[in-house]
Formats: C-alpha cells, sequence, structure tokens
C-alpha cells in the first residue's frame, strides 16, 4: 500500500520531462528535489530518473553551476515567490532559472540510477555535466582551507536551519512588498518568520545584483553542502572508471575535502558550520553536522563519535532523526528545518550508517518508513509524535521511501525491481505517457 503511494505521489507530481516537488508549494524544478526523486525513480523506471537528471542539467549555467529553480514557463509568475521574474536569470539553453545552487548530491543519483539499470551512454553524457558543477564549486566557492561556501541558507536546502540564525544577522531585513505564496498553503507557525524571509530575501536580491558572482553578507561553509561535494567526488570516480575516464583526481579531491572538513569544521562528536567571513565556527545542533557520515574516507574515530552524537542528542536509536537537536534551546518540532524530521537528510545518514552500525541504519529505514505509514508522504515529520507538517504529497518523501523499501524491504524483507514493479502494477505501465526525453 504504501508503495502504491508512493509511486501515486510521483506519477501525479511528473510534469512531462521532471517532477515538482509539491503541485502547491514548489510548482516548478528543484535542483537536489530532482536527484532525490531520480534515486527513487531509479527504482521502478530509471529511464524516468534519467529524464529528471537530464532536463536539470539542461538549464546548467555556462559556468557550471545548476541552479536551485528551474522555472516551468507554464506555470503563472505568480505561483511561487520569488519566480522567474525576481530571479531575472536565463540558462544558456533559454530556461528561466534562479542563480543560486543547492547540494551536488546529483552525481551520486546519476550513479544510483546507473546501477539500477546499467547504461554507459548515459554516465558518458552526465559525466562533463557533472564534473562541470563540481569545478563551478572550486572556482567561485572555495576558500584558502578547501571548503567551498554556500552564499544563501537557500543553497543549504536546509533554509531555515538554526544553524544560519547568527550569519543571517549580518543581513539587514528589508520589507519586500510581496505577499508570501507560501503562506497562503501552509500555517505560518510550520515556515520561517516574516523577518527571516526579508533577509533572504534581500540577500538574494544583493547576489543577483551582482551578476550572480559575488558572495554578499552571508558566506558560510556548511558540513552538508561540503560532504555532498566529497561523495559527488568520490562517485565521480567510480563514473569516471566505467567509461573509461581517469578517477584519481576524484580520489584525491575527496580526500582533500575530507581532511579540510575534519581539519576545521570538527568539533566535539559534530561537524559544524564555519562563518567564512568571520572564520569562527557556527556551533550548533544541525543534523547537518552528522552527513558526514557519507565520506568512504572519514576517519573512524570520528565516525564513531558521530554517531555517539546522534544516539546522545537526536535520538538515534529510536529511528526517527530530527533536523535539529532536541536538547538545543533553538530546537522547534513543528516549525520547517528547526526541529521536525526530514526523509532526505535521513536518508543519507542512512547511507552513511550502513556500513558502519547495520543496526542503527536498520531502525532508521524503519522510522522513515513509520513515519510516511502514519502521516503520508508529508514534507516534514513531528520527531516525537511522527504527526506530518508542510506540504502534502512530497516527492522526494515518496521517492526516497520507495527507495528504502526497495532496499530495506517491508518488515525486513527487501524487494527486488521485478517485485516493486509487479505491487506498483498499472501504474508502471501507465509510465511513460506524455514523456519528454531531453535532446
Ligand atoms: C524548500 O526551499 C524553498 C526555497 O528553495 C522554499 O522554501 O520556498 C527547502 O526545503 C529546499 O531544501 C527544497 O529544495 C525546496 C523544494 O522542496 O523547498
Amino acid at each position: 500500500m504504501i508503495l502504491r503511494d508512493a509511486l501515486r505521489v510521483l506519477i501525479d507530481n511528473w510534469d512531462g520531462s521532471h517532477t515538482v516537488p509539491s503541485r502547491t508549494l514548489y510548482p516548478h524544478q528543484w535542483s537536489w528535489d530532482s536527484a532525490f526523486i531520480a534515486i527513487g525513480h531509479a527504482r521502478w523506471s530509471p529511464r524516468r530518473a534519467r529524464t529528471e537528471l537530464l532536463s536539470l542539467f539542461g538549464a546548467q549555467w555556462h559556468d557550471g553551476r545548476v541552479p536551485h529553480i528551474v522555472f516551468n514557463p507554464a506555470v503563472p509568475e505568480g505561483a511561487y515567490f520569488p519566480g522567474p521574474g525576481f530571479w531575472d536569470a536565463r540558462s544558456p539553453s533559454g530556461w528561466t532559472t534562479s542563480g543560486i545552487v543547492q547540494p551536488p548530491v546529483h552525481a551520486l543519483a546519476a550513479w544510483r540510477v546507473h546501477l539500477a539499470e546499467p547504461d554507459p551512454a548515459f554516465l558518458a553524457r552526465i559525466y562533463p555535466r557533472l564534473v562541470a558543477q563540481q569545478e563551478f564549486l572550486r572556482a567561485q566557492r572555495r576558500g584558502p582551507d578547501g571548503l567551498v561556501s554556500i552564499v544563501h541558507p537557500w543553497e543549504s536546502g536546509m533554509d531555515n536551519s538554526p544553524s544560519w540564525d547568527l550569519p543571517l544577522t549580518a543581513v539587514e531585513p528589508v520589507p519586500n512588498g510581496v505577499a508570501r505564496r507560501d503562506l497562503c498553503h501552509i500555517d505560518p507557525a510550520e515556515r520561517p518568520t516574516d523577518r527571516d524571509y526579508e533577509r533572504y530575501i534581500a540577500l538574494a536580491r544583493a547576489y543577483r545584483d551582482t551578476g550572480y558572482s559575488r558572495a554578499c553578507a552571508f558566506q558560510v561553509e556548511d558540513p552538508l553542502f561540503n560532504a555532498a561535494y566529497g561523495i559527488a567526488e568520490s562517485t565521480l570516480a567510480e563514473i569516471a572508471r566505467v567509461i573509461g575516464r581517469d578517477p584519481a583526481p576524484h580520489h584525491a579531491e575527496v580526500e582533500a575535502v575530507t581532511a579540510a572538513m575534519v581539519e576545521h569544521l570538527y568539533q566535539d562528536g559534530l561537524f559544524h558550520s564555519r562563518d567564512a567571513i568571520t572564520g569562527c565556527l557556527i556551533r550548533s545542533g544541525s543534523a547537518a553536522g552528522l552527513v558526514p557520515l557519507i565520506l568512504p574516507g572519514l576517519p573512524r574515530d570520528v565516525a564513531n563519535a558521530l554517531i555517539g552524537t546522534g544516539l546522545d542528542l537526536f535520538g538515534l536509536k529510536d529511528g526517527v532523526l530530527p533536523s535539529y537537536s532536541p536538547a538545543a534551546p533553538e530546537f522547534d518540532p513543528v516549525r520547517y528545518w528547526r526541529g521536525p524530521s526530514w526523509i532526505n537528510v535521513s536518508w543519507l545518514v542512512w547511507q552513511g550508517l550502513k556500513a558502519r552500525r547495520p543496526d542503527l541504519a536498520g531502525a532508521l529505514a524503519d522510522g522513515m518508513i513509520g513515519a510516511v505509514g502514519r502521516s503520508g508522504f508529508r514534507e516534514y515529520f513531528h520527531p516525537f509524535t511522527l504527526e506530518g507538517h508542510g506540504s502534502g504529497d512530497f516527492s522526494w518523501s515518496a521517492a526516497l521511501i520507495v527507495d528504502v523499501i526497495a532496499e530495506h524491504g517491508l518488515e525486513g524483507v527487501p524487494l527486488t525491481a521485478r517485485e516493486l514493479g509487479h505491487q506498483a502494477g498499472a501504474l508502471v505501465e501507465a509510465d511513460h505517457v506524455g514523456d519528454q526525453v531531453p535532446a
């Protein structure tokens, strides 16, 4: 039942070449959403997964950046704020886009799509684009210590995390006089405050006014973003091997960024963000600090300490990962990224736990399935009651649950692709009607 419902969400949210995160709240294509969604699609329709990624990379800029939103021209300007008129940006291929980025989890997604249905031609096509995405970060975002920065909280993907409260004080909030569209759909208690929103808009406007070329008042080295950058290099090494390219530079790069993260972002059993302007560590209780567990070369003592923190401060053994530690005063169990549990961050930590602590990985898989079983494919979940919050029928919650069920199974029995397809039945047969495969 869960599986059929998940596929139904993905099919309903499909727009012919990509999947919207949510029909109401997010009616365009989002960058890291598409990567997570492709990971789910790979389990039942690798073709759709390839289309999802290729359509996103079809809007890549000349400098290699993959914009965090690719706007659907058929959706009215007012359906999402800030929309294409605000960002005033266009990709070389003609798509209107935003000008900021999100964590580069796309190489990981491309590799999993390939594993689901080996396709060296797809890998050969997407590899140079994935490399260009990393080169953009090296060219425009890498600091002297070898870490890459985000220039807007939206680039973290964990937009409203308490980790950004301090660096955001450097941004003057400017009332923007435009009604917030998100509050038409969601209770204000579950979304960022107006003051935070004014800062987001002021910062995005300032970056836009530099031609999307110079960081402004916010410049932060975030552990989730850097871990994504590192795992991308590690995965690019795998891809390079399959398509006959040299994996060595990718191995060197992931080793270097892992070492830089341990040296500069790790303290007392957790990775923290660092303010790249002041050089100060922003000590916080964000679950972003556990995501470096996905890095294959993380020193064992650091990995063990992270797991200890996960158990002590995040309640990891209960199988539900809050986005912010309940032990911290800023924790809020229902407000967007300030405490609720999200399937994508849980999935990343699950990846990191599988080889190191299969028992905890299993509990987390059960916890993710339990959350959607209790409340449906919501955007986020109260970490104690599992009550759902934010948007309903949220795509990455559905997609990643398909992946979790395919691997971990329901009640511990994994499903083969054939069984998965069988369970999905007629939904899968109806799959490809109206698809536009990117040229
Ligand atoms: C949320 O972010 C957008 C801005 O990008 C928003 O609040 O309007 C975040 O949860 C982000 O991580 C996610 O990619 C996006 C779409 O699901 O929504």
